[in-house]
C-alpha cells in the first residue's frame, strides 16, 4: 500500500524506504509505511502550491467547503472505532481514550464546518460619498502542518479543519511514529472530493521532511504543535519568507489547590491532570502547587492513588493508562526523574519501570516527586511524562497566600494551561485573571470545547487554534475600496492645462 499522497496520487517515497510502525506496548509492528524524505515533501509543496494557485478549491464556495467538512464527521462517526484502533495501535493509549479523542474530532470539524459559513467579512464606512469599502477574508495560501505524536489525529483536525474551511491547500506530515490516522484522513478527504492536490501527506523525519516543509519559499503558513526546540528551529526557518507560523509547544502547567478547595474533588483530578494518556499531554498538570497547611493530607492520598493506577495495553479492558511513546522517550522521562532527585526532590513513589509482562512495553509509573522548588529542572521542564512535581505555598493573609500561590505558578517560561481549586469564588476569579496561561480551570482540569480558542502564552507558542482565532489563523484579511465614481486625485499639478 502506497502512503504518501501527493498531487492526488498515492505514491512511495522517492527514495523507496520504508519505516515500520511499532506499538509501544508490545513492540509489535503495526504497520510498514513509506518513508518520505525532502524531495518528496518539496513535490508536495509544488502540488499544494499549484493547486492554490490554479485549483478550484480556494474559490469553492464555502457551503461546499462546509458540506465536505461534514462529511468527514459523518464518515469518522461511522468508522470511529476502527480509526481509534489504529490511533491506539500507533500510541499504545487506551482504545477507549482514542474513541474519546475520536468523539472530539468530529466536534472539530463540526465546529469548522460552521465558522466557513458565518464570516463573509464586513462593509465598513468609507468616509467619503461613492465608495464602497470592505474587509474580506480569504486563505492564507500553502500551509505545512506539522504534528506530534501524543493525539495524531486530533492535533491534525485542529489544523486540517481551519486550514480547509478557509480555503487553503496543505502539506500534512504527522510524526514519524503514528502516521496511520492521517492516512486514513487524507483518504477520507479524496474519496469525498476534494479536488487534487489540496491535500498532500508525506510521512517520514522532522529534520528532512519537517525541514523541507518549513524552508520552502512556496509556503504561506506553518502551523507546528511538537516541542519547543523544534517550534524555536522552525521559527527561525520560516523567518526567512517571512511565513506566518503558528506554534503551540507545551506547558509546565500549575494546578493549585488552596485549604479551602473541595478536597475530595481536587485530589481525583489532580491524578488525571497528570497521569491521564501518562502525562503525555501539553496541558497536564505536572506542576502541583499546594498550600502548606494541606500538605501532608492532599499528596498521602495522592501518593497512595497513584501507586494503585493499573497500567496495560490499548486493549486491556483493566488498564487505567498505557505506556509511553516510545522507550527513547522513556530513557528522556527517567533522566528527568533523576535529576530532580540528584537536585533534592523527594520520590514519593513510581521512579521504576516495572517488570513483569509490562517489561515489554515502554511503560513507566505515575510518580510523585515532593519536596520541589521552582529552581528545579523538573520543575521548570517539561518532563511530558507521568511525573508530578510538589511545592507549597503559605501566606499569613488571604492576599499573601494569593500573591504567593501566583508567584509559583506563573514561574515559568511556558504559558498553556493552569487551575485553581478554591470554593472562594472571588478567589477563583482574581486567580484566573492573574494566571498567565491560555486556559484556566477553576475547580476543574483539562476539559476543552472546540468553540473556545486554545494555545499559549509565553514560549508555550505563537496563535490560537480552535473557537474563531483557529479560523483566522488559516486567513488573509483584504480591505477593498471600490469608488463607483472614479475622477483625477488632482493633487499634483498637469502642465498640460
Ligand atoms: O517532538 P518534536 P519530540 C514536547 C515534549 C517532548 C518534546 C520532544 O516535551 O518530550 O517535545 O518530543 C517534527 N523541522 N512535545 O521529539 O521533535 C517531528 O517529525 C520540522 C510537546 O517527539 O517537536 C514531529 O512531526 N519539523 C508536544 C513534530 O515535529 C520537525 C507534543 C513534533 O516533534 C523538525 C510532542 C524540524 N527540524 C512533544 N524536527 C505538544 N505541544 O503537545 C522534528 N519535527
Amino acid at each position: 500500500m502506497s502512503t504518501l499522497y501527493i498531487a492526488g496520487r498515492w505514491r512511495t517515497a522517492a527514495s523507496g524506504e520504508t519505516r515500520e510502525i511499532t506499538c509501544p506496548a508490545d513492540g509489535a509492528v503495526a504497520v510498514t509505511v513509506d518513508e518520505g524524505g525532502a524531495a518528496d515533501a518539496r513535490d508536495a509543496v509544488r502540488a499544494a502550491r499549484e493547486a492554490f494557485d490554479v485549483g478550484p478549491w480556494p474559490r469553492t464556495p464555502a457551503p461546499e467547503r462546509a458540506a465536505l467538512l461534514s462529511r468527514i464527521a459523518d464518515r469518522l462517526e461511522r468508522e470511529l472505532d476502527e480509526v481509534a484502533r489504529l490511533e491506539s495501535l500507533d500510541t499504545g493509549k487506551r482504545h477507549v481514550e482514542a474513541r474519546i479523542d475520536m468523539e472530539d474530532i468530529v466536534a472539530v470539524f463540526r465546529h469548522f464546518a460552521s465558522l466557513a459559513q458565518a464570516e463573509a467579512g464586513r462593509v465598513v464606512d468609507a468616509g467619503v460619498p461613492d465608495v464602497s469599502s470592505r474587509v474580506v477574508t480569504e486563505p492564507v495560501g500553502v500551509c505545512s502542518l506539522i504534528t506530534p505524536w501524543n493525539f495524531p489525529l486530533l492535533q491534525t483536525a485542529w489544523k486540517v479543519a481551519p486550514a480547509l474551511a478557509a480555503g487553503n491547500t496543505f502539506v500534512l506530515k504527522p510524526s514519524e511514529l503514528t502516521p496511520q490516522t492521517s492516512i486514513w484522513l487524507v483518504r477520507a478527504l479524496a474519496e469525498e472530493g476534494l479536488p487534487d492536490g489540496v491535500a498532500n501527506l508525506v510521512l517520514g523525519p522532522g529534520d528532512t521532511v519537517g525541514a523541507a516543509m518549513t524552508n520552502a519559499p512556496e509556503v504561506d503558513l506553518v502551523s507546528f504543535t511538537g516541542g519547543l526546540a523544534t517550534g524555536k528551529t522552525i521559527m527561525a526557518a520560516a523567518s526567512t519568507t517571512v511565513k506566518k507560523i503558528a506554534l503551540e509547544l507545551g506547558g509546565k502547567n500549575p494546578n493549585v489547590i488552596f485549604a479551602d478547595a473541595d478536597r475530595d474533588a481536587a485530589i481525583d483530578n489532580a491524578l488525571t491532570a497528570i497521569f491521564l494518556d501518562s502525562g503525555q499531554v501539553c496541558s497536564a498538570g505536572s506542576r502541583l502547587v499546594v498550600e502548606e497547611s494541606i500538605h501532608d493530607e492532599v499528596v498521602d492520598e495522592l501518593v497512595r492513588r497513584a501507586t494503585a493506577i493499573r497500567m496495560g495495553g490499548p486493549f486491556d479492558e483493566s488498564a487505567e493508562t498505557g505506556p509511553l511513546i516510545s522507550d527513547g522517550h522513556r530513557a528522556k522521562v527517567e533522566a528527568y526523574v533523576a535529576a530532580g532527585i540528584e537536585e533534592g526532590a523527594v520520590l514519593r513513589c513510581g521512579g521504576e519501570r516495572p517488570g513483569g509482562e509490562l517489561a515489554i512495553g515502554s511503560y513507566y509509573p505515575p510518580t510523585i516527586l515532593d519536596g520541589c522548588t521552582s529552581d528545579m529542572s523538573c520543575v521548570q521542564d517539561e518532563s511530558f511524562g507521568p511525573v508530578l512535581t510538589v511545592e507549597t505555598f503559605a501566606g499569613d493573609t488571604r492576599d499573601a497566600a494569593e500573591d504567593a500561590a501566583i508567584a509559583i505558578a506563573n514561574d515559568t517560561i511556558y504559558g498553556l494551561t493552569g487551575a485553581v481549586w478554591t470554593q472562594d469564588a472571588g478567589r477563583a476569579e482574581r486567580m484566573a485573571r492573574r494566571l498567565r496561561h491560555g486556559t484556566v480551570w477553576i475547580n476543574d482540569f483539562h476539559p476543552y470545547v472546540p468553540a473556545a480558542e486554545w494555545g499559549g502564552m509565553k514560549q508555550s507558542g505563537i496563535g490560537r487554534e480552535l473557537g474563531t482565532a483557529g479560523l483566522h489563523e488559516y486567513q488573509e484579511t483584504k480591505h477593498i475600496w471600490h469608488n463607483t465614481r472614479p475622477a483625477p486625485a488632482g493633487w499634483f499639478a498637469n502642465p498640460q492645462d
